[in-house]
């Protein structure tokens, strides 16, 4: 495919932080990172999405396989990683070359949403017991 992103990285005409090669699959730092630790783990064929891999085929095999081995290498096989495969727009997959995430480290996003809640959860306590929001009773 000649238009497509992760097939000009494999074949080197697209710069990317490449972590791992072999004869089947590349992988490399994710470029808009979700975590410290974002790796794609993307076959050489282009294949558009998980659907279109064939019964029987080992490469989804392949790719866990890689995973573990770069959680390894990273050292994070032992604390924990997410390896997941977004299939098609409704699964939230933009780039259509099959790739798996390797996902590790602080969830930075999460953390501050749970900060807001807890923040948001404690003014409105506050507010109640000023009776600034109006939900207190006046005797
Ligand atoms: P997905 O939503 O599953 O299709 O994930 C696509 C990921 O690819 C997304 O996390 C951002 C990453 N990405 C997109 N373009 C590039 C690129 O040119 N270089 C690198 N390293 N990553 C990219």
């Amino acid at each position: 495919m000649t238009d497509c992103i992760f097939c000009k990285i494999i074949e080197g005409k697209l710069p990317a932080k490449k972590i791992y090669e072999d004869d089947q699959a590349v992988a490399f730092w994710d470029a808009n990172p979700a975590s410290p630790i974002h790796i794609l783990i993307v076959p050489r064929v282009h294949i558009p999405t998980l659907n279109d891999i064939p019964d029987g085929d080992t490469l989804l095999c392949h790719m866990g396989e890689v995973a573990k081995r770069i959680a390894q290498d990273l050292g994070v096989a032992e604390s924990g990683y997410r390896f997941f495969i977004n299939v098609n727009k409704g699964g939230g997959q933009v780039v259509f070359h099959l790739h798996a995430h390797l996902i590790s480290g602080n969830d930075l996003g999460t953390f501050f949403i749970k900060v807001a809640i807890i923040g948001a959860t404690l003014w409105r306590k506050l507010l109640s017991i000023l009776g600034a929001d109006g939900t207190r009773r006046k005797n």
